[in-house]
């Protein structure tokens, strides 16, 4: 008998190739196939790191503008940090576009779509899972100590988020970008919390 799958991933994956550009939607397939991997490592189920992978960029090739124009539209909270650098919405704004357009209704994996760029404190094990995967699948090559954290993310989550927390800051202000204050937070976050997995 064939397994009842709850997500229709091959229909996820048709609709959003017709909204992402070439390079994206192969990122996104790299981060998909990540997410089901350190699922498979961590115990966490693994249909839901595959469509929260497959679906964390959703929104990224929508326009600046408009990004802002239907945060507006859809009332999401937009802080005063996102209203000025706006492509960081595109982790909020695909969450609701991922319970909007493809029926995603599961609580966990529009967490981790919306946190997957700044993170957030008191992370879930699949956001984790996802902001992870975001930086080490196998498309990235730009990041230093990409083969370390790689290697790292299988052994020892916590410490491969801290050290991915921590690179980007420093990536961050070494290019002179400005940081949202949640970036910031999630990395004192984990510093300081124990308890952390
Ligand atoms: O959408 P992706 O490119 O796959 O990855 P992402 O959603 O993690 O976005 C990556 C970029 O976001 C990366 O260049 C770092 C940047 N980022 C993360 N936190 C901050 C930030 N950029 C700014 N300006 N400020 C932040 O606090
Ligand atoms: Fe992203
Ligand atoms: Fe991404």
């Amino acid at each position: 008998m064939k397994e009842e799958r709850v997500y229709d991933i091959k229909k996820m994956r048709r609709k959003l190739q017709r909204e992402l550009d070439e390079d994206r939607y192969i990122h996104t397939l790299g981060v998909m196939d990540t997410a089901a991997c350190l699922a498979m490592r961590y115990g966490a189920p693994v249909d839901k790191a595959l469509v929260a992978g497959l679906l964390h960029d959703c929104a990224k090739c929508i326009p600046n503008d408009k990004k802002l124009k239907l945060c507006k539209k859809y009332r999401i909270k937009m802080t005063p940090f996102e209203l000025n650098a706006p492509f960081l919405l595109h982790a909020k704004l695909g969450a609701y576009l991922a319970k909007k357009d493809y029926g995603v209704e599961d609580k966990e994996i529009l967490s981790a779509i919306a946190c997957h760029t700044t993170g957030k404190p008191a992370m879930s094990l699949l956001d984790k899972i996802v902001f992870l995967a975001d930086y080490i699948e196998p498309g990235r090559s730009k990041a230093p100590n990409l083969a370390e954290i790689r290697s790292l993310a299988f052994m020892d989550l916590h410490r491969a988020l801290i050290r991915v927390l921590a690179d980007t800051l420093e990536y961050l202000y070494a290019s002179g970008q400005p940081v949202d204050p949640m970036t910031r937070e999630v990395l004192d976050y984990y510093l300081t919390e124990d308890d952390a997995y």
